[in-house]
């Protein structure tokens, strides 16, 4: 047997002798994607794994806030991460500190927080959202409150346009894995393959998004390439989802509009870690019960305002 299958094997025993649930988010590797239960976006993840009662630890391959986030919305289960150092520099790119005092600036202002957040952040917000859903969560803001929104601005920018909200006060973070992605990149990938749609992520640069036929949240891309009629596509967000895109999609081909959206935190998981970590559960996810709870009230406003 090759090491890789061995690795497999080992896997797929100590799985079962745990009770484990084995989530990836779509931006991991691929011989990741290949060994999880379920593929998804961050919240398609953590809600999948609050309502499974049967697994009885939880292994989120992702990054830290992605864990975290389940965690918070099933504190009576350990959930456990294959490398504690995959952070996510986007959600570092706004304080406790900074929140309250752009809150102290805006009073009376609705706080909306895109699940890229740490559990500290999310605490001190009033309603998460996702990619897939912020222009609805932002609509469903009174018309005479201020909103912030926090930490990407260019999803932001592209939700204030979705939704008709031009008076958004948006934080000035950004993802740099998606910040990679150039026009001229996009260009080049169009000259390439001519005909091929463009579908990019909301936080992309606007002059990136306006190039695209489609923007679309991860879970948005997968339902737009399968539908759609074109059997070629150029993908303008983190590398890893054109595995994705190629095995949900058979039969349709997909172009990273650049190979250097590439996050390299997504990267720190490898099938090695994920082995580790079943065997020695070394880095279980830790949240101060108080703040665990109080990040759980904007999640919950999320989901009531989406009636989901
Ligand atoms: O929340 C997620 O999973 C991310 C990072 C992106 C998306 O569009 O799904």
């Amino acid at each position: 047997m090759d090491s890789h299958a061995a690795i497999i094997e080992k896997l797929n025993r100590l799985r079962r002798e745990r009770g484990a649930l084995v989530l990836a988010h779509s931006y991991q590797p691929a011989e990741v994607q290949d060994v999880a239960d379920l593929v998804g976006d961050s919240l398609e993840l953590s809600r999948a794994a609050a309502k499974n009662d049967s697994a009885r630890l939880v292994l989120f391959c992702g990054v830290n806030f992605m864990a975290e986030t389940a965690a918070i919305l099933r504190p009576d289960r350990p959930v456990h991460v294959p490398d504690p150092n995959a952070g996510c520099p986007l959600a570092n790119m706004i304080t406790p500190r900074e929140l309250a005092d752009v809150r102290r600036e805006h009073p009376g202002a609705v706080v909306v927080a895109y699940v890229n957040t740490s559990a500290e952040i999310k605490a001190a917000s009033d309603i998460c959202c996702t990619s897939a859903n912020a222009a609805q969560v932002v609509r469903s803001v009174p018309a005479d409150r201020e909103i912030i929104f926090i930490p990407d601005r260019n999803l932001g920018d592209w939700v204030q346009q979705q939704a008709g909200r031009g008076d958004m006060i948006i934080w000035r973070g950004f993802c740099p894995t998606h910040n990679r992605i150039m026009e001229r990149d996009v260009r080049e990938a169009r000259a390439a393959h001519p005909g091929a749609p463009v579908v990019v992520h909301p936080e992309c640069r606007p002059e990136v998004r306006a190039l695209a036929e489609e923007i679309a949240s991860t879970s948005g891309m997968v339902r737009f390439c399968r539908e759609s009629p074109a059997r070629e596509f150029i993908i303008g967000t983190e590398v890893g989802m054109v595995y994705r895109l190629e095995k949900e999609c058979p039969g349709k081909r997909f172009w990273p509009a650049t190979e250097l959206a590439d996050c390299p935190n997504m990267k720190l998981t490898t099938l090695e870690k994920v082995l580790w970590e079943l065997q020695d559960l070394a880095h279980p996810v830790k949240l101060d019960p108080a703040v665990a709870a109080a990040a759980r009230r904007p999640l919950e406003k999320m989901v009531e305002v989406l009636g989901a």
